[in-house]
């Protein structure tokens, strides 16, 4: 492997401008202490924006070399980038729509033509430094795009994404009116990462429901590749916080909040200004609590910082000035000659001084509305060196998944919010060590350079099984091996499901109709004397004959319900029943009735109930509604209920592809048997087969089948290339993999 590049909007320094003069001071953000750790080794380098506008050649030839010196490579941004592509579109629609706030977004479409060109922008700054083998790490909603736009550029580049904010649930995220830009940029990562579970799932239901995956759980096949969405819950540089607790500086600073709240309680809340943090609801929480109990009076103290940012944007000057306003208000009302109940900074602290109120504080109280993970509570826990302290925690926090002995709280409900600061203040020490100790323990575990860990250790094994299934496409070698089988055989048996396998998959049924090109690969198939072939589906006979009547090919109808060998009539299976049909239809017809979009299919001797044009996940749920419903009964008429494709199925026992396809091979002796097919039924032909026999799972590698191929479109060249001939000029550019 070569080097890692770390890519953020922001690079991890901050630079100042003192007349001219511009020096860098690292930033402390968690994210750039965690990654501090890897871009810091051999030769990796970190591609971000240097934080201020800097339009001037000279300046920027000088600030890239001081920047070089820390192998941080700058993009250079002017204002007007800045105004539309960070300001505008990462800030003004993605920041509040992923935080649930979807009425505070302004969909302005020159903001998506920036964040547009600005990914660019960052897409050229990477290329510049990529070499082959290198890991490439993008950071956060500011750069959505730029997986897939390098992945264009560098198929075969190592790349993966990390979310720090949360991913909004499907009906939030549709609302976006560029939606499936974004899911197809993320999509060029190999890997991509969310705080929590919750996150991971909204983005693959909406990846599913907005692009064309296939997905199954975690795991999502774009353009023939895989890729893993999963969870991976920051954490902080936890030792530098305990230690930090020791450090002279700071211990001046306990003893001095010690002494000047001497006989006071303090309850600490710290965030960035934002209207995802419910700073406003902790203030009227924290009002009621005195209200409603005037002995806190003179007790408490509401210690609150609140850290300048993004304060040109309308709705957080809108924030600053409530929040000074209620401040102001609640220390009016409550305040005494001695005391007065809220401490309010604007503005940032030196990380001493955090520490120190970290260390100080009883309670912390960190209540988000909406917080991808939220790091200040991870911080407090970690500065508690005698485990004392209460946390009150929002649901709404991704670190609520891992701290369940916080006091976990809805931060909408004001009421609950004030009894939950009542019971902290309220609670025995012994109580409040067990609780902080079991905090503890995860915060120092999972600390961030385990995620860090965790997350490269991730990107590379996905990079390897991506590699082990490249390993499997041996198409020139299985493609040439099946070919010179075929070439040598005196008679060939072969096996063709329909649906899924020669054609697509379409919403309504009678759309899948063969076309031009299908036509002449089976009848060039069928044409050969030694080829006997036979089309083996589910489909009703009256379907088959419609379409392929014509052709010198043989026929398997309902699956394996009838037969026509070319040219001949349709049998039907001795001795089968259709009377339970009238005992199940209305069963599967109340279904139908509820369900918007699902259709019944009557074959002769079965019964199919259609989900796919039935809103996804409903579909599901009714399918698997019917299959207990129907079980049973069905056991009890010997007849089987199955699933498959966007169906499910009731028909005799009698009725299987397997042994219909068995009804052949016991027909005559070929010394080339073949069967492709993409649907569970198609199993029972695949396990019927004598081997060695040539079978061909498609679309999937989990499959009793000895090969897989993607899709119908990689069958239709695969059969054009076995039937070899000049008629098709026959690429091999398909990929018959062998398992
Ligand atoms: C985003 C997501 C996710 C705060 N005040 C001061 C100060 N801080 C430091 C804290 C903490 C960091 O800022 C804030 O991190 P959070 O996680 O709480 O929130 P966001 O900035 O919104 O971060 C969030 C995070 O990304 C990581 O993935 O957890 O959900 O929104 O480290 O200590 N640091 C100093 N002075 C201050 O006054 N020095």
């Amino acid at each position: 492997m070569g080097k890692t590049i770390i890519v953020s909007n922001r690079l991890p320094v901050k630079l100042s401008d003192n007349e001219g003069e511009i020096t860098l001071t690292p930033s402390e953000g968690g994210l750039a202490t965690g990654l501090g750790s890897i871009y810091r080794e051999k030769n990796n380098i970190w591609i971000g924006w240097p934080g201020m506008e800097i339009s001037d050649e000279d300046a920027q030839r000088k600030v890239s070399r001081e920047l070089d010196k820390q192998d941080l490579k700058p993009v250079f941004l002017t204002q007007e980038e800045i105004n539309h592509y960070y300001e505008g579109f990462s800030n003004e629609i993605l920041w509040p729509v992923f935080h649930y706030m979807p009425t505070y977004a302004r969909y302005h479409q020159p903001y998506w033509d920036y964040y547009y060109s600005v990914n660019q922008k960052f897409r050229d700054a990477v290329l510049q430094n990529m070499e082959p083998g290198d890991i490439v790490w993008v950071h956060d909603y500011q750069l959505m795009l730029l997986p897939g736009m390098l992945r264009a550029v560098v198929p075969e580049a190592t790349i993966g994404f990390f979310q720090h904010i949360p991913f909004p649930s499907y009906e939030l995220f549709r609302m976006i009116p560029w939606r499936v830009e974004l899911l197809d940029g993320l999509l060029g990562a190999d890997l991509i990462g969310f705080h929590t579970f919750d996150d991971a799932r909204h983005f693959v239901s909406a990846a599913r429901r907005l692009t064309p995956v296939i997905s199954s759980s975690n795991e999502i096949s774009y353009n023939n590749r895989n890729i893993i969405v999963d969870s991976f819950p920051m954490g902080i540089d936890s030792q530098k916080f305990r230690e930090l607790t020791n450090k002279p500086l700071v211990r001046e600073y306990i003893a001095e909040l010690n002494k000047s709240f001497e006989n006071t309680r303090l309850i600490l809340s710290i965030d960035r200004l934002d209207y995802s943090k419910g700073i406003l609801q902790r203030l009227k929480a924290f009002e009621l609590l005195l209200q409603l109990n005037p002995e806190y009076i003179g007790n408490i103290v509401l210690y609150m910082i609140v850290v300048p940012s993004r304060d040109n944007v309308r709705q957080y000057k809108e924030l600053l000035d409530e929040i000074d306003k209620f401040v102001g208000g609640i220390n009016a009302r409550y305040r005494t000659m001695t005391w007065q109940p809220v401490f309010y900074f604007y503005r940032a602290l030196p990380v001493e001084e955090l520490s120190a109120l970290y260390a100080t504080a009883e309670i912390c109280l960190v209540t988000p509305m909406r917080d991808g993970m939220n790091l200040v509570c991870k911080e407090f826990i970690a500065s508690r060196e005698h485990d004392d302290g209460v946390l009150i925690l929002s649901e709404m926090a991704g670190a609520s998944k891992e701290l369940s002995d916080a006091i976990i709280v809805n931060p909408n409900n004001i009421h609950a919010l004030m009894q939950a600061i009542e019971e902290a203040l309220d609670m025995p020490l012994a109580e409040q060590k067990r609780r902080m100790q079991l905090m503890k323990e995860i915060v120092m575990k999972f600390n961030v350079s385990h995620w860090v860990k965790l997350f490269m250790a991730r990107l590379k094994e996905v990079k390897q099984m991506q590699l082990s299934m490249f390993a499997k496409h041996i198409s020139e070698t299985s493609g040439n091996n099946i070919k010179h089988l075929y070439a040598h055989a005196e008679s060939r048996l072969i096996f063709l499901d329909y649906d899924g396998t020669l054609v697509g998959f379409t919403a309504d049924i009678e759309m899948a109709a063969p076309d031009e090109e299908l036509y002449r690969i089976l009848q060039k198939l069928a044409e050969d004397a030694a080829n006997r072939v036979v089309i083996v589906s589910g489909r009703n006979p009256e379907f088959l004959e419609k379409w392929f009547g014509s052709l010198h090919i043989d026929m398997v109808a309902e699956h394996g319900a009838w037969t026509k060998i070319a040219h001949g009539e349709w049998q039907s299976l001795p001795g089968l029943s259709a009377q339970w049909k009238k005992d199940f239809f209305p069963v599967l017809e109340s279904f139908t009735d509820r369900t918007p979009g699902a259709f019944i299919e009557e074959k002769d001797f079965s019964l199919v109930w259609h989900y796919r044009k039935v809103e996804e996940s409903l579909g599901e749920l009714r399918s698997n509604e019917i299959m207990s419903t129907l079980r049973y009964l069905a056991e009890d008429k010997g007849l089987q209920v199955l699933p498959g494709n966007k169906v499910v199925e009731v028909k005799n026992v009698e009725i299987n592809k397997g042994k219909a396809a068995l009804s052949f091979l016991q027909e005559g002796a070929y010394d080339f048997n073949m069967a492709i097919g993409d649907d569970h039924t198609d199993e029972d032909i695949f396990k019927a087969m004598p081997s060695p026999a040539v079978t061909i799972k498609v679309g999937s590698q989990v499959s009793a089948a000895r090969y897989s191929i993607n899709d119908y479109r990689e069958v239709r060249k695969f059969l054009k290339f076995l039937a070899g001939n000049n008629l098709f000029n026959a690429p091999q550019d398909f990929a018959v993999r062998e398992k």
